[in-house]
């Protein structure tokens, strides 16, 4: 079916252009130009197809997910191209196939999807899939990806950043199996950003109308303009039982979704209103803006506190959730209680089978190494394989593929399974609406249910934000150094059983991830773990993660700040933080 597909659409172009094409260009040009103006002979119609020469920038290295800068720092000419143009050189041969192209609909989006298109035609795709308005949220293009079989897509998003003229903007590549391009790929395009010379646009050419579902022809390469929503709303439907959570709201049962004026507004008002009956209104902050009308996407108690307000009030309705920018992260929050994500992928695991898609088979479960151990306890008792990645999602995208794991979790506000490859912030709060219409209990009495069944994972991330790059290396570097010598010794009333800068193999190609942050263990089961982001963009971030487990039933409800103290602490003195930074607290604490 591809390959014919892409016969096709080698055979047309070739006609389009040898005979069609010079056609036509000529008589647009005898229209716009009176003959005695007309500036080329009609041997010589005007090249559409240019290859613009260009020199390298030099950072261009993808990180956690993707490459992300200002928007101004993307507007520099022939940056975007570039970097567009290392990754068509780096992913195989793709002529005459099919690209998806979407975003989270932040300020540049359009502009460049606009680009995108132009050298995805010069380059030789055969058809682009792209979001209408341009929008796709993550997930959603990973569904369509995976869908529509494609080669694979360009997701121009930079997630939970604040979006504006002045602020962040990202693009990243992703496989036909829908999954964040794996290393050795990313690795393989910033090789070829570094020794770019040239690249294919199609001059000429007026912009594509994304504005409504359509098909467009672009010098032989065909456009097809898409519902952003329907593909992805139809995999839910699938997935989850919809008739139970519709007599959840019918019910009476209330939620409160807050999509930050970002990208899944659309997506959940469809969902979660239309199609499931929660209240009109249900779903707050749902209109995407360019700015996330001057937000910060990042669905955590700080930043999505019009939500966090609400259900830590009298009037909280019975279930909360938010997302992000691009629409793969989710916070689950219930009537004064907040679900950490840690918690929220052992809770989903364990009640999988309560879930149609889920409840014949789960092969296993990852979580990336900074994520608690909630999961693995669970895993443990149901006898199955668990997982620890690098952060990122690209980690777990082999995993997947390999039937080795079935559900996925970061620490980082993301769930998600192998339905598609990316993590999923509505699938995660169906997920939760399918297991509450199930079992009719509370949030908080479920999340009680299993810290008794399971002890309890405190958990909570330290992030100190735009620190200065070089305080930050040197921190990581002395810990580097310290790690080594550390096994075996006490610290306060702690001692270490492991301490490294953790470096992951791939269980399915073997390909070796080294320096993922440094995890320090001690014999009770507690953790911490130091990293660098891979996603900022002004100065660098340190991440900070403490863990620490809980079995007596009477120390389930303690403050987490203060059930971590003894760990906090620890951490800096040990990391001299306060020394190196001269930070002394923490710009967000989630
Ligand atoms: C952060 C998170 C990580 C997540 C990544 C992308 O990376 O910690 O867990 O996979 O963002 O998420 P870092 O390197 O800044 O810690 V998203 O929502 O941007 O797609
Ligand atoms: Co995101």
């Amino acid at each position: 079916m591809i390959e014919k597909v892409g016969l096709n659409s080698a055979i047309s172009r070739l006609f389009i252009r040898k005979f069609l094409y010079p056609v036509r260009i000529l008589a647009i040009n005898q229209l716009l130009y009176p003959s005695n103006l007309y500036p080329y002979s009609d041997k010589e119609p005007p090249m559409t197809l240019k290859t613009v020469a260009t020199t390298p920038y030099d950072d261009q290295k993808p990180g956690t997910s993707g490459l992300r800068k200002k928007v101004s720092h993307f507007q520099q000419p022939n940056y975007l191209e570039n970097f567009v143009q290392a990754i068509f050189d780096s992913i195989g041969d793709y002529q005459g196939q099919t690209l998806v192209l979407g975003g989270d609909g932040r300020y540049f989006n359009l502009q460049a999807i606009q680009i995108i298109l132009k050298m995805a035609a010069a380059n030789g795709f055969g058809k682009v899939l792209v979001g209408q308005n341009g929008i796709f949220s993550t997930p959603a293009a990973s569904v369509v990806i995976r869908k529509y079989q494609a080669f694979g897509g360009i997701i121009l998003s930079a997630s939970h950043n604040p979006g504006g003229p002045d602020e962040d903007f990202g693009i990243k590549y992703n496989t036909g199996n829908g999954s964040p391009a794996p290393e050795k790929i990313t690795d393989t395009i910033y090789a070829h950003s570094q020794v770019i010379e040239q690249y294919k646009i199609m001059e000429n050419t007026a912009d594509i109308d994304l504005s409504q579902p359509a098909t467009f022809d672009l010098e032989g390469m065909q456009i097809q303009v898409m519902d952003a929503v329907a593909d992805y709303a139809q995999l839910m439907a699938d997935l989850f039982d919809f008739d139970a959570i519709k007599s959840l709201f019918s019910n009476g049962f209330s939620l409160c979704f807050d999509a930050m004026h970002a990208v899944t507004g659309p997506y959940a008002v469809e969902i979660l209103e239309n199609q499931l009956g929660a209240a009109r209104g249900s779903v707050i902050n749902g209109i995407p803006k360019t700015d996330f009308d001057g937000g910060h996407p990042d669905p955590n108690l700080v930043h999505a506190h019009e939500l966090a307000e609400l259900m830590f009030s009298e009037n909280a309705p019975d279930f909360g959730a938010a997302s992000d920018g691009d629409g793969d992260r989710n916070m689950i929050v219930g009537n004064n209680i907040f679900v950490t994500p840690s918690d929220s992928l052992a809770i989903l695991t364990a009640n999988a089978h309560l879930i149609p898609a889920y409840k014949d088979k789960l092969y296993g479960v990852a979580r990336s190494m900074p994520t608690s151990q909630a999961a693995d306890m669970v895993a443990k008792k149901m006898g199955l394989d668990c997982y620890e990645t690098p952060t990122g999602w690209k980690f777990f995208g082999n995993l997947m593929d390999a039937d080795k794991v079935t559900l996925c979790g970061e620490e980082s506000f993301g769930t998600g399974s192998n339905h598609i490859r990316e993590k999923d912030g509505l699938w995660a709060v169906l997920f939760w609406l399918n297991i509450l219409a199930v079992r009719q209990q509370s949030v908080a009495d479920i999340v009680d249910e299993h810290w008794l069944e399971y002890g309890r994972n405190y958990y909570s991330r330290h992030d100190y934000e735009a620190v200065d790059s070089d305080s930050a290396n040197q921190l990581m570097s002395l810990l580097r150094d310290k790690v080594t010598t550390l096994s075996g010794s006490t610290l306060g009333s702690l001692t270490v059983s492991y301490s490294d800068d953790f470096c992951y193999t791939d269980p399915v190609d073997q390909s070796i991830s080294e320096h993922q942050g440094i995890h320090i263990g001690f014999t009770d089961g507690s953790r911490m773990v130091f990293r660098l982001s891979g996603t900022g963009t002004s100065g660098a971030t340190i991440r900070i993660y403490y863990e620490s487990h809980e079995t007596r039933p009477d120390n389930m409800h303690q403050d987490t700040q203060e059930a971590l103290q003894e760990l906090i602490q620890l951490s800096l003195s040990l990391s001299q933080l306060q020394e190196l930074t001269g930070r002394s607290e923490p710009t967000v604490i989630t």
